[in-house]
């Protein structure tokens, strides 16, 4: 067998490090990113014969896989394409057909990702009224695009943006909305609550949709949802199907990325502070019964409904179409 995975070696290199340093962040890029990640695999691929290629996609796939381990659109977009070259591998193709297959997948996740952000847009935009003050938490793209629609639309309302420590990824979000001539304030985390009672919603993303409805974000969303719950206001989430997790049909929990104490504090000012531990995780989970609806591209829907669109998008059974990690587990016994 020739070996094939080196040629492509650096390119899914630098995409899985730039999804593990969070240059490419939030759970929609990565999702596309591990897409493409695959495609220049096939693309460079020099495998000749079938075995080879699986190989080299199996160590690229796994690669990508392992960079973050919360966001389920990592998992989904890999398994969709996967899928899609095990089931062609399986019927005899050739390495040509093969990659063929990889390239096609893969192309095809990036259109049905981008059209399902413009769909969310669209159902989301018509739930903001003239007049609305947002509160948003950390930097969703959907979300963006949402509050971006509705201004197209020509709505008048304004933003307040969380500042998401420790990396602070609300001002990407302040940033883009004043250039978007949204009105925009940056608030710390810590002021959410005394911000609420003036909100009239609430609108977040989402890095995983369980099969109960939760909704796992980066932290602090799930203080925001209880804040916003005691104020009587409206939680909204903006999620595409492929970041519900089929795995947590199966009684799997969701593993919240811990990430370096040097995010918190510079290395200096650790040693500063003695015996002191740091804990950072990226995301928590807000239970469904703090969240009114969730906006995918098949429509706005009530959390608890997030079981129905994981049986119709994955099916029904263990070991069935892009199972998660379990569906790679039980393939690969
Ligand atoms: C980003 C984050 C975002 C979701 C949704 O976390 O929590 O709210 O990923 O984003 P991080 P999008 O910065 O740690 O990746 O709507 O763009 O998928």
């Amino acid at each position: 067998m020739e070996g094939c995975f080196p040629l492509a070696n650096d390119d899914i290199l630098r995409i899985a490090e730039d999804i593990r340093t969070m240059r490419i962040r939030g759970a929609a890029e990565i999702g596309r990113a591990a897409a493409s990640g695959l495609k220049t695999y096939a693309l460079n691929s020099r495998a000749s014969d079938a075995p080879s290629f699986i190989e080299g996609f199996n160590e690229a796939y796994r690669t990508l896989l392992n960079t973050r381990p919360t966001a389920v659109s990592l998992a989904n977009a890999l398994n969709y394409i996967r899928h899609r070259v095990f089931r062609a591998y399986k019927e005899g193709a050739t390495p040509d057909l093969l990659r063929q297959a990889a390239i096609d997948a893969s192309d095809a996740f990036l259109k049905s990702s981008l059209q399902a952000v413009k769909r969310i847009s669209e159902f989301g935009a018509k739930r903001i009224r003239n007049g609305d003050l947002i509160m948003t938490h950390c930097n969703s793209s959907v979300v963006i695009s949402t509050l971006v629609e509705a201004k197209r639309q020509g709505k008048d309302f304004s933003v307040i943006a969380t500042e998401t420590r420790p990396r602070f990824q609300g001002r990407i979000t302040a940033r883009t909305l004043a250039e978007e001539d949204i009105p925009v304030t940056l608030i710390v985390d810590s002021a959410a609550r005394y911000f609420m009672p003036k909100v009239d919603k609430v609108v977040v993303g989402s890095d995983v949709v369980t099969s109960n409805g939760a909704v796992v974000n980066k932290i602090g969303t799930s203080q925001i949802a209880l804040a916003a719950k005691e104020a009587r206001v409206r939680v909204y989430v903006c999620a595409e199907t492929y970041k519900f997790s089929p795995s947590t049909m199966l009684g799997e929990l969701v593993e919240i990325e811990e990430r370096p104490a040097t995010e918190v504090l510079p290395d200096e000012e650790i040693a500063s502070l003695g015996r002191v531990k740091i804990a950072n995780p990226a995301f928590d989970i807000t239970p469904a019964e703090m969240i009114d609806a969730i906006i995918t591209e098949r429509g706005v829907i009530p959390p608890q409904a997030a079981i129905l669109i994981l049986m119709e998008e994955f099916g029904y059974r263990i070991g069935e179409e892009h199972l998660g990690r379990v569906f790679v587990e039980e393939e690969e016994q």
